[in-house]
């Protein structure tokens, strides 16, 4: 009972029509809902921002979105309005199989600091409890879906393969946003940290 399988922000803002769509990011949709089966515990994560939340480009007056910043805590990309708490926006896809979760963990809710990872907010200090549930629960294989590949899956299978998890990224079952050759970058630091890459 070690496999747990976590789906990262699998959210309407991210898919098609969303305001911050992946391209084809509901084409991943059928394949999770399948893979729910094989695992011992399923954990969804839900990008959840308050309205004007620092990490969008419209809360710095002349940024445009896609241009990166500096915050107190490093250099940060402004993103489009996207899954503002409460908005359908920041609902599942409808078709996500949420029904078999065990945990969903919400992540970005601090107006002041993005949280691309399940574990660590954007200062890399700040927990967000996911450790501790996976640990109390003896879960320590963990496989990684969902969105995007390059900045949420990627930013929490580092934290995880930090952490001494041992950690799969099935990449058929993600999307990446790929922003100046960040799908490439992410996909070596993955690796480089003993990440495996199905
Ligand atoms: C994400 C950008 C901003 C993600 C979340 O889920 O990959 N990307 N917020
Ligand atoms: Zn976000």
């Amino acid at each position: 009972m070690t496999q747990a399988l976590i789906v990262i922000d699998v959210q309407n803002d991210f898919c098609p029509g969303g305001a911050l769509a992946v391209a084809d990011g509901d084409a991943i949709l059928p394949g999770i809902n399948a893979l729910m089966e094989a695992f011992d515990a399923v954990i969804l994560t839900q990008d959840w921002h308050p309205a004007g939340h620092s990490s969008f480009a419209s809360a710095h007056a002349g940024r445009t979105a896609y241009e990166m910043t500096e915050m107190p805590y490093g250099p940060q990309v402004l993103w489009p309005d996207h899954c503002v708490q409460g908005t359908d926006g920041a609902a599942f896809h409808p078709d996500l199989a949420t029904t078999r979760a065990d945990l969903i963990i919400r992540k970005g809710f601090d107006p002041d600091i993005d949280s691309y990872s399940a574990f660590f907010e954007n200062d890399q200090t700040t927990p967000t409890g996911l450790e501790g549930y996976l640990r109390t629960r003896g879960l320590t294989d963990l496989t990684l879906v969902g969105l995007a590949t390059d900045f949420c899956v990627n930013y929490s299978a580092v934290d995880a393969a930090r952490l001494g998890f041992s950690v799969t990224v099935r990449e058929n079952l993600c999307r990446a946003i790929d922003l100046d050759g960040s799908l490439a970058a992410a996909r070596q630091g993955m690796a480089e940290l003993g990440v495996r890459l199905t």
